[in-house]
């Protein structure tokens, strides 16, 4: 199926994907794969309008009712799978079992949440006054607004969406304008699900497409109780000042640079495997790819050879066809910014192996390139810097805490790793003085987690974290609440004020 099909038989009607302002290409080919009309500022301020009315009615439906509506969404998106995961993989250049796992992702944050709708609760906490009973309580916050991006284009969404529905919040959406199909898609069967909902209040969840000014106009309206931005450190620095400025709640998760550390007594297979899949998959378009291997002088030799052999042999190319592991980059500006990255890295000493164009002669309209290593002398501005790109820096070091040291000296925070078995460096890593990310694992890379942990990173990551574990409480409001149950008026700390 082409996209008009696949949008066609996910119930996206064909106006909301033809005739409009905003060309939608595949970055598979460049073909042009939709036109999609563009929202307004006004209309994002109305949209924000009628997400609040259903708000007030939404707040007032007993949690595990609203996740009753989750899990119909679960459903639809079991049964479309298929089709969903087929549009990411056209519209992100994803591989088609990347394109599933994303999809995937998105089901299984629908179930945690549904489990989670049972399970919204506070503590009970020792008055120091007799007669009084102190507690605390999570309730609804308000309008959520979703700005998501290219590279996660629905799942990122429905870890924000799946839980602010159970805490009782309603949801505007804007994606990123380079990956507006899925949104679509996503939206549609959100809605089918809605249809078969009986009783729920109309806009619990709206998406807008456009460009900055739909997403100013989401961010500066007072009556958006939380914004969850994710994408660079550059959008977040935009957005999270503005949502401070008027005493909103953010949740941010930017970007990443993350290291695997692979000491001497690293199983190396599993460390070349985890690094292959880190560092290239999704053509190291993940804010999770591992951008930075830190390796132990004995196996650095070593390792980085065989690094360097398996990478040669990812195959490039259309990543909807089978056997391709290394589909396209977004576009031209990514493939831009690799190329610049790769002639600073040179310039800063580095020895770089990969990284030109591919199959430029097949797809002229489109962006390949080959997975890049470099080997640096050291950890170079370059390393510091993000590029949203599948490039791999080496480095060498001689002792842990020098290791530990380089893997925080980065700017951002979010995900990070160690190959080893020596128990010893292991809970170094992970302890108060190891990673100081959000992410931080044992034998396993830095990308692909699971949607159960929490999610998000320290630093200029943006010190969000969305999807598992007690995530779900930046979607909701605390309240204390101290009841007294005698006759008597005790103040607290023993304070006297009787008349
Ligand atoms: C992202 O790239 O913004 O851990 C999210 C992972 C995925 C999510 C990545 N589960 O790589």
């Amino acid at each position: 199926m082409n996209t008009n099909e696949l949008l066609s038989s996910l119930g996206v009607p064909v106006a909301a994907f033809t005739g409009g302002s905003l060309l939608v290409r595949s970055p598979i080919d460049g073909a042009q794969i939709g036109a999609v009309p563009e929202n307004t500022g006004e209309e994002m301020r109305a949209a924000v309008g009628r997400a609040h009315a259903a708000f007030l009615q939404w707040r007032n439906v007993p949690a595990p009712k609203r996740g009753e509506l989750v899990r119909l969404f679960g459903e639809e998106l079991r049964g479309h799978k298929a089709a969903l995961a087929r549009l990411v993989a056209l519209e992100a250049g994803k591989v088609s079992s990347e394109g599933e796992g994303e999809v995937q992702e998105m089901i299984d944050i629908c179930d945690f949440a549904v489990g989670l709708s049972r399970q919204l609760h506070g503590l009970t906490i020792a008055s120091e006054r007799p007669g009084h009973r102190m507690m605390e309580q999570y309730l609804p916050l308000g309008v959520v607004g979703i700005i998501s991006a290219f590279n996660f284009p629905v799942a990122v969404w429905a870890w924000n969406s799946a839980l602010a529905l159970v805490c009782g919040d309603t949801c505007v959406w804007k994606p990123s304008e380079k990956t507006p199909l899925t949104a679509l898609a996503t939206q549609a069967l959100f809605e089918r699900a809605v249809a078969r909902y009986a009783g729920a209040p109309a806009h619990l969840s709206q998406l807008l497409i456009g460009r900055a000014d739909v997403g100013e106009a989401l961010v500066d309206d007072p009556r958006v109780a939380l914004v969850s931005a994710t994408g660079s450190t550059r959008m977040g620095r935009a957005v999270g000042p503005r949502v401070a400025a008027r005493f909103g709640r953010c949740l941010l998760e930017l970007g990443g640079n993350n290291a695997i550390i692979v000491t001497p007594s690293a199983d190396l297979d599993l460390a070349v495997r985890g690094i292959l899949f880190g560092a290239y998959g999704t053509a190291g378009q993940r804010c999770t790819t591992t951008r930075r291997v830190i390796a132990h002088a004995s196996i650095h030799d070593e390792l980085v050879s065989r690094l360097d052999r398996a990478r040669a042999q990812l195959t490039i190319g259309d990543p909807t066809e089978p056997g391709n592991l290394i589909g396209p980059l977004i576009d031209k500006g990514a493939f831009d910014a690799m190329q610049a990255a790769l002639t600073a890295a040179k310039a800063q000493g580095g020895q770089v192996s990969g990284g030109e164009r591919a199959l430029a002669d097949r797809y002229p309209e489109a962006w390949y390139a080959v997975p890049a290593l470099a080997r640096m002398p050291k950890q170079t501005d370059i390393v510091r810097h993000e590029t949203f790109a599948p490039i791999l820096y080496t480095l060498k070091y001689e002792t842990l805490d020098e290791a530990i040291a380089l893997q925080n000296d980065v700017p951002q925070g979010l995900s990070s790793a160690i190959f080893t078995n020596d128990i010893r460096e292991a809970e170094a890593f992970v302890s108060a003085s190891g990673s100081d990310c959000g992410i931080a694992n044992v034998n396993i890379g830095t990308s692909g987690a699971e949607i159960g942990g929490a999610f998000g990173g320290e630093k200029e990551t943006g010190g969000g974290r969305e999807s598992g574990s007690d995530a779900w409480k930046a979607y909701m409001r605390r309240t204390t609440n101290t009841v007294n149950y005698s006759r008597e008026l005790p103040l607290a700390q023993g304070v006297k004020f009787d008349v």
